[in-house]
């Protein structure tokens, strides 16, 4: 009775939090214009919704499969010491269609945001995504959290090398199709991609953080170091479930900052942003950034 009593209470209490910010939460472009033109240091945390308009699925959600995987069940050390023959097929499809997506009016206007305000402010754009699409996008001041597609990492020597052939190994060539009939992946050890190193050899791994991995330290700092000074932080597309990014913007917040959420729908952090702004990216930051 007494504990369920306590449970009422909180539930009571939190939902009350929840429906204040959602209250004090604010979709005025303009009111968030105005807090832009006087930042001094400003933030973009972006996700895979800004690639989707260029036509890279995003993980979660409908597009979030490769043949019968879901992709997250493919980015992980265990599923890579299982099948580095599956892995590494989807990860040279995924390089594919990368190199062939063009950037969009999201990661555009990013950049002319980033060219316009050279010298006056402080801009950092801290990605999640893997594709490379801010950096063609002419993106200045860039932090690939996750990696890149098209850097490799020897198991053995611990080397990272960019590496944007096509395909990445001849065994790769016309493979990785994302027809949900093929099954397994046979494509022997030695034929996949290997250190060109002397004397090393070691099988090679995409330069990516998969789940349970943690990521690179000095990555981390830098991308710790921008947070805890900027005056705002854009989060957008992003599900903002995926840690440590997640907690990124909200504990700038905590310390004062200005946040605002860029996405088609709402996720689970939506009610603890200053700003929300619904739509494509590609259709709302060109509004936000064109100052
Ligand atoms: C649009 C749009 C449009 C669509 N316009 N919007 C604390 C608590 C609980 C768990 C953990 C924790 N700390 C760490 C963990 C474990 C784990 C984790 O976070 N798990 C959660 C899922 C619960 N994190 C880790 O393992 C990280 N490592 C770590 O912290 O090490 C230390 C440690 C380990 C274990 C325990 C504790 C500490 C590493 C995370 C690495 C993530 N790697 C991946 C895979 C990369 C591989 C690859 O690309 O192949 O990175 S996972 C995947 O998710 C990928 C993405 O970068 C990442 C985020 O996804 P994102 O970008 O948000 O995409 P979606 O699909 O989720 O969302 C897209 C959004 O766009 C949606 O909201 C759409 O609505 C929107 N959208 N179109 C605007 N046009
Ligand atoms: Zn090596």
């Amino acid at each position: 009775m007494f504990l369920s009593s306590i449970r009422l209470f909180n539930r009571i209490v939190s939902e009350s939090i929840r429906l204040n910010m959602t209250l004090r939460q604010s979709s005025d472009m303009a009111k968030f214009r105005d807090h832009l033109d006087v930042a001094k240091e400003v933030v973009i945390l972006s996700g895979a919704g800004i690639s989707a308009e260029s036509g890279i699925p995003t993980f979660r959600g409908a597009g979030g499969y490769w043949r019968k995987y879901q992709a997250s069940s493919l980015a992980t050390p265990e599923a890579f010491h299982t099948s580095p023959s599956l892995v590494w097929e989807f990860y040279h499809y995924r390089r594919e269609v990368a190199a062939k997506a063009q950037p969009n009016a999201g990661h555009l206007a990013i950049a002319d945001y980033e060219k316009r305000n050279e010298g006056k402010k402080k801009i950092t754009i801290i990605t999640q995504n893997v594709d490379g699409l801010h950096k063609r996008a002419g993106t200045i001041n860039l932090i690939e959290l996750h990696g890149n597609l098209y850097k490799t990492r020897c198991t053995k020597c611990k080397e990272v090398l960019v590496n944007t052939d096509s395909p990445i190994c001849e065994a790769l060539a016309n493979r990785g199709a994302p027809d949900a009939n093929v099954v397994g992946s046979d494509i022997p050890i030695k034929s996949l991609p290997h250190c060109k190193i002397p004397n090393c050899g070691g099988l090679l791994r995409p330069h990516i953080v998969w789940f349970g991995e943690g990521l690179d330290p000095n990555v981390l700092e830098q991308a710790e170091e921008a947070m805890s000074s900027c005056d705002v932080c854009l989060v957008v597309g992003t599900s903002s479930v995926v840690y440590p990014a997640a907690m990124f913007a909200p504990q700038a917040a905590q310390r004062g900052a200005i946040d605002a959420e860029f996405n088609i729908e709402p996720t689970p952090a939506t009610p603890d942003f200053h700003f929300y702004f619904e739509g494509p990216c590609g259709t709302t930051l060109p509004t936000a950034l064109s100052n």
